[in-house]
């Protein structure tokens, strides 16, 4: 036997005999990583005369690959013999409770938003979403907001630096120009909502430069005035689960409706208390109204054959009212304490299955 031999079966024994994939890859390192004997022996040919080198040298090559063809084959087997051995001992219990000590918590915010997006989704609204940095047509012409009207003004309004009048961008000031975009691209009939962040120029107790807005549009041949009422009073019970709540609509005015209504909801408001749902008083919670001609116009919708009917509410107020959260700048402090007070269990996902609150 000589040298190259012995060595090989030498390998192969400890090859055979490694328990594990550990040993394995120290014999590996021992045989053929940089300093291993099969490497060294490699390096040392050119001490070799020419003709020996020759023979040792492929002799030597298939030494190299049978011992990593081996090492490779027994790597497969020592891994899949481990694998199943772990999943003979790990085992997961499927039906135990979800971990109790989970900390994190979902946002009023997204909650709310949640809850809108499923109420209008069982109604058959589909939700749809656009750019936060919209072009002044879509943000304000398309939608009838001439060009002199306040809330084009700079106080009201982020223009965005560097373009010249009419081509200047701005942060969107609804979540409206969603509606107009998906009017450009379909064909009516037409059932959407559009949740988003909105901003505007004000910052004070009651307004935030960034805040959330969910939209609905219906577009369709027959869509008139009832339609709206009845989505609607609909939308505001299921929203604060209230079956009874007392819903009125008063005549209000938007350049993109017409008519146009605000929505109030009954409340008290009796010694230093305030509550939703009974009592002679009311509390203004969201906008709406027939689309204006005009903005069907402009989105090449013919409003000769179709009416539609669109509202607009501010999911910050929509929280506040529902979850009693007092202060609006406490929304976007980040303040952990406050999220484990306010916020909600990530299992808790809004879904009209039996009730909203159930
Ligand atoms: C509101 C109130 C009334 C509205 C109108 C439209 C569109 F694009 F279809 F014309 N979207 N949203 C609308 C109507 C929004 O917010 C208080």
């Amino acid at each position: 036997m000589n040298d190259l031999d012995r060595l090989r079966s030498e390998l192969m024994a400890a090859i055979a005999d490694a328990a594990d994939v550990a040993a394995l890859e120290q014999i590996r390192v021992l045989a053929l990583g940089k300093k291993g004997r099969i490497t060294s022996m490699m390096k040392d040919l050119g001490t070799l005369d020419a003709d020996e080198r020759k023979a040792f040298g492929q002799a030597l090559n298939i030494l190299k690959t049978d011992i990593a063809k081996a090492i490779g084959s027994h790597h497969d087997d020592l891994s899949s013999k481990e694998l199943d051995a772990r999943l003979m001992e790990e085992r997961v219990d499927v039906t135990l409770p979800a971990r109790s000590e989970q900390q994190g918590r979902i946002h009023p915010i997204s909650q709310t938003i949640d809850e809108v997006v499923a109420i209008l989704g069982e109604m058959g609204f589909t939700v749809v979403e656009g750019p936060d940095i919209e072009d002044d047509w879509h943000n304000f012409t398309a939608l009838n907001i001439p060009p002199d009207h306040p809330a084009r003004q700079e106080h009201d309004t982020f223009y965005l630096p560097g373009n010249s009048d009419d081509e200047r961008v701005v942060l969107r000031t609804h979540t409206s120009p969603v509606q107009i975009r998906t009017m450009q691209m379909t064909e009516p009939p037409l059932r959407i909502i559009a949740p988003g962040r909105t901003y505007r120029c004000d910052d004070d107790a009651t307004h935030s430069p960034m805040f959330h807005q969910v939209e609905g549009l219906v577009v369709d041949e027959t869509t008139h005035m009832g339609h709206l009422k009845g989505c609607l009073i609909d939308f505001c019970r299921a929203f604060f689960g209230i079956e009874d709540l007392p819903v009125r609509f008063r005549p209000s005015y938007f350049p993109f409706t017409e008519p146009s209504a605000e929505v109030d909801i009954g409340c008290t408001r009796e010694g230093g208390e305030f509550r939703i749902g009974h009592g002679d008083d009311w509390m203004e919670i969201l906008g709406c109204g027939m689309v204006n001609s005009r903005v069907l116009d402009n989105c090449n919708i013919d409003s000769t054959r179709y009416q539609g009917f669109a509202f607009g509410l501010g999911i910050e107020r929509m929280a506040m009212l529902k979850y009693g959260i007092p202060d609006l700048r406490t929304f976007y402090e980040s303040d952990l304490r406050w999220l484990r007070h306010y916020g909600f269990s990530a299992l808790d996902v809004p879904s009209m299955v039996g009730g909203l609150n159930r």
